[in-house]
């Protein structure tokens, strides 16, 4: 692989992010590079923004649709959603402007499936795709444009826009070529299986390869990713984290899991990060791979003490002080690091061949093992469900984790009901909180219910949670919809989970 970056060239117009948002106009769908706020264009859809806001001064309309890989930085989501421009968004979103925008039925959301949404993009589903803004780290004469540190949709959109605007960012070194393994499947009937089959093989280019007459100009910057600090690991988390690594080295143990382990996908998020961190603390488990899609601050100090041997993800969304230390070393990291579009990353076809240890967090969970990934109360959008479908669905081994309880007690995560359901209890094979881990295979749905109950829910719960489930009726699954919601219900009411009266709602 070679890692000496072509020289940028100046062939392109040098625009103004200015100049380059007047490209942009109302009605049209942008294209956004971006995987979480990793390698997301900045000062380009600030300026969509500031567009948007002239033109609202003026009495005339500006929305335009945002299509991304997940979520982004403030100056992406947050600028758009600030501006009111945002007409739709899709496929994930973790802004908090833009989620009161589209909880209060401003913006337009519409939730997808991660490795879905370039097949989606390319199959027409969601219209043309006008104009693509693509973070680089370098841009070639030749239109071979080397990415940040995210792949995302990138290469669809870049295939697709009818204009490119190329976001060069100073931040990132063009000796980032080589980090990035650049695939796009045919489209049926022609597609063919992808042919990886460890979590480092390659498979495609280093660079976009765009037309370069598409290429409407490159504007400069050299803004760093706006991927926010982790929460301090709790004890709570930590102990989420702890029951993972003591369950995945007992599976391992027990000759259910190979003893060389296999790949592991870990979720977004503080606990996330948490439950990995832990893992790598584990003196039974050996080092192992990640075949992820986001790559956060963890895994690299995992990288750094030999624990994971190798990350192939869709982004490294890790703070500025890690992405410093990895930009320090690079050629140390080049062996251990790839980055890929996230329809290669959570292709069903791969997360099932590899055999992927899938790990994700829940808002909630049933006593019979669904899972509720994105909505608080059943109605407010939290982020999405991102990719944590495409690899719970098709994983070797699929656990998901959330503290037994939160906002100070007074909301227990095991639930009778989710109020939402992202994944279905013939998808989740376990569940781990902070009070333990309930093994879910081959339960039936009574013995879930139990086992749920009595090792995951939070003690200050386990009696209301009983108190349920002894008036339930003796069926297969015995669900009482005049209660299930009860404990949703009371904390509408009240703010608080705790003192469900069963009286009231076992009427017969
Ligand atoms: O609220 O922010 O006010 O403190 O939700 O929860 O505990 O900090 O956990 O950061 O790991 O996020 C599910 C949202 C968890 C995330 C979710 C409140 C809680 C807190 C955040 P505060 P924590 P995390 C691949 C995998 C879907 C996408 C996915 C997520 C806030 O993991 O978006 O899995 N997952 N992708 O207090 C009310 C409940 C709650 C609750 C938690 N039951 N009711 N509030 N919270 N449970 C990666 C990608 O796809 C990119």
């Amino acid at each position: 692989m070679s890692t000496t970056a072509a020289p940028t060239v100046s062939t392109f117009p040098k625009l103004a992010a200015e100049e380059a948002a007047a490209f942009v106009h109302h009605g049209e769908t942008v294209g956004f590079s971006g995987f979480t706020p990793a390698g997301a264009p900045k000062v380009v859809p600030t300026a969509i923004a500031g567009l948007a806001k002239e033109e609202h001064a003026a009495g005339r309309d500006y929305k335009i649709g945002v299509v991304t890989g997940a979520s982004t930085g403030a100056s992406l989501d947050g600028a758009l959603a600030e501006a009111d421009a945002v007409a739709f968004r899709t496929p994930y979103q973790s802004d908090p402007l833009l989620r009161k925008r589209i909880n209060a039925g401003q913006a337009r959301f519409f939730d997808l499936h991660l490795s879905l949404l370039p097949q989606n993009v390319r199959y027409g589903f969601l219209g043309p795709v006008h104009v693509a803004v693509v973070e680089a780290s370098n841009v070639s004469a030749d239109g071979q444009i080397t990415l940040t540190s995210s792949v995302g949709t990138s290469p669809t959109f870049c295939q697709l826009a009818d204009k490119v605007i190329v976001e060069l960012n100073r931040h990132h070194p063009p000796e980032l070529l080589g980090f990035h393994d650049v695939y796009e499947p045919a489209s049926p009937p022609h597609r063919r299986e992808i042919p990886i089959y460890s979590a480092s093989d390659r498979v495609g280019t280093p660079t976009i390869q765009v037309d370069p007459a598409k290429i409407v100009g490159v504007v400069e910057n050299d803004a760093p990713d706006e991927v926010g600090a982790f929460a301090e690991t709790d004890e709570v988390t930590k102990q989420i984290g702890r029951n993972v690594a003591d369950f995945l080295a007992a599976e391992i143990k027990s000759g259910l899991i190979p003893a060389e382990f296999l790949p592991i996908q870990s979720g977004v998020g503080n606990i996330a990060n948490a439950v990995l961190g832990e893992m790598g603390e584990h003196p039974d488990i050996p080092p192992f791979e990640m075949y992820t899609e986001v790559i956060q601050n963890s895994v690299i100090s995992l990288i750094q003490n030999g624990k994971i041997k190798f990350a192939s993800g869709c982004s490294l969304t890790v703070t500025p002080d890690v992405l410093a230390t990895i930009y320090a070393d690079l050629e140390a990291y080049r062996s251990k690091l790839l980055l890929r579009p996230q329809e290669i990353t959570n292709h069903p076809e791969l997360v099932r061949r590899l055999g992927i240890i899938s790990i994700n967090t829940a808002i909630e969970v049933d006593i019979f093992g669904n899972a509720n990934s994105t909505h608080v109360m059943g109605r407010s959008m939290m982020n999405g469900i991102g990719g944590s479908g495409d690899f719970t669905r098709n994983a070797y081994l699929s656990i998901f984790t959330c503290p037994a309880a939160v906002k100070g007690g007074k909301i227990s995560t095991i639930v009778p009901a989710v109020s939402h359901q992202d994944h279905n209890e013939h998808s989740v094979q376990v569940i781990i909180t902070d009070q333990g881990v309930a093994d879910l295979r081959g339960k039936s749905p009574k013995e879930r219910a139990r086992t749920i109950v009595d090792q995951c829910a939070d003690p200050s719960y386990r009696d209301q949670l009983h108190g349920y489930f002894d008036r339930l009726p003796d069926t297969h699954t015995p669900q009482t919809l005049s209660a299930a919601f009860a404990f949703h219900e009371q904390f509408m009411a009240t703010g608080d989970m705790r003192g469900v009266d069963w009286g009231q709602h076992f009427k017969n």
